[in-house]
């Protein structure tokens, strides 16, 4: 009897390894989804077993092949959780505004990257298609800016910015010197003008759908923990025909970003999807949330030539 159950385990190992085995060797898309992904990878992902348990539920019409079971296993974060070395963490950025930044208006920023020697930062890898990128997010959580200063050389990148409303913004730039790790370094600014009414504390999304330019958008969520990878999936469905839309556009080299924050804003997570050259009808990504408690995400994606912005507030056990 114990024999005839330990054949049957081990026969049904057998075909699921076969299987998974099937897949990865079908796909050669999977690969490619690696390769590129990989370029950013910070820290090795969870096992493939973890990840399979791990997985948010989709509808069946929303499944992605080019999530096999071998870009799964590839799957990485990109958080900033890899320690900084001594070099690293000398590097600073002064920030220097052309005048006082006012709501509506153009304002010049310009960032100078020095190392720890007082020199500027000269070299800089793309990544994601930039060398910098810059995230503005209001203190209270209502705004969130997303652009790409221009390198001018030695050190100094430069952008005109618009902040849509008054007060407190934190600025987040994400760069990678050459031969370094990716660093993430952050400020706060004063913006004058019209401050937004005071939202309440930041809750908890209640439904984790939404409708934004004639696509219904929901957020599926894997296992959500703390100190460990969760998975979450953004799912695309067109709203009038109910279809999967499956013309998502690269945007900066991946089907989608997803940023998160801390209601402080103190903790920010930049995370890069799974299945970064799927182009629908899902979008998945492994988040390492540092601490529990409650974290607001924009997922940024592009279709039709427009990127738009996907909001959502989670709390993470
Ligand atoms: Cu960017």
């Amino acid at each position: 009897m114990a024999k005839t159950w330990k054949t049957a385990v081990f026969a049904g190992l057998l075909a699921v390894a076969a299987a998974l085995l099937w897949q990865g060797v079908s796909d050669g898309e999977g690969d490619e989804a690696y390769a590129r992904s990989s370029l950013t990878s910070s820290s090795p992902g969870a096992s493939m077993a973890e990840m399979m348990m791990a997985l948010p539920e989709v509808p069946k019409d929303m499944q992605d092949p080019l999530l096999d079971p071998m870009a799964l296993s590839q799957m990485h974060t990109h958080d900033g959780a890899q320690q900084e070395n001594d070099a690293e963490r000398r590097v600073r950025i002064e920030w220097e505004w052309d005048g006082v930044p006012k709501a509506g208006a153009q304002v010049r920023l310009t960032l100078t990257i020095t190392g720890g020697d007082g020199l500027p930062v000269a070299n800089y890898e793309i990544n994601h298609e930039k060398k910098l990128h810059l995230i503005a997010i209001s203190r209270d959580l209502s705004q969130f800016v997303h652009v790409h200063p221009d390198y001018e050389g030695q050190g100094k990148f430069r952008i005109d910015m618009t902040f849509p409303t008054g007060g407190d913004y934190r600025l987040f730039a994400d760069f990678m010197p050459t031969g370094m790790i990716q660093l993430t370094r952050a400020e706060w600014v004063s913006v004058q003008g019209e401050e937004p009414e005071g939202e309440a504390a930041l809750q908890a999304s209640k439904r984790l759908k939404t409708v934004v330019r004639g696509m219904e958008i929901e957020l599926h969520l894997g296992h959500l923990m703390a100190g460990m990878p969760s998975t979450i999936a953004y799912t695309f469905r067109d709203r009038k025909t109910g279809k999967p839309v499956r013309d998502l556009e690269p945007y900066l080299g991946a089907v989608g970003h997803v940023v998160a924050v801390d209601p402080l804003v103190e903790r920010y997570i930049h995370v890069h999807p799974v299945n970064a050259l799927s182009s629908g009808p899902q979008a998945l990504f492994s988040i390492d949330f540092p601490e529990s408690g409650t974290y607001k995400l924009w997922g940024q994606f592009k279709r039709g030539g427009e990127v738009f912005v996907v909001p959502f507030v989670l709390e993470v056990p």
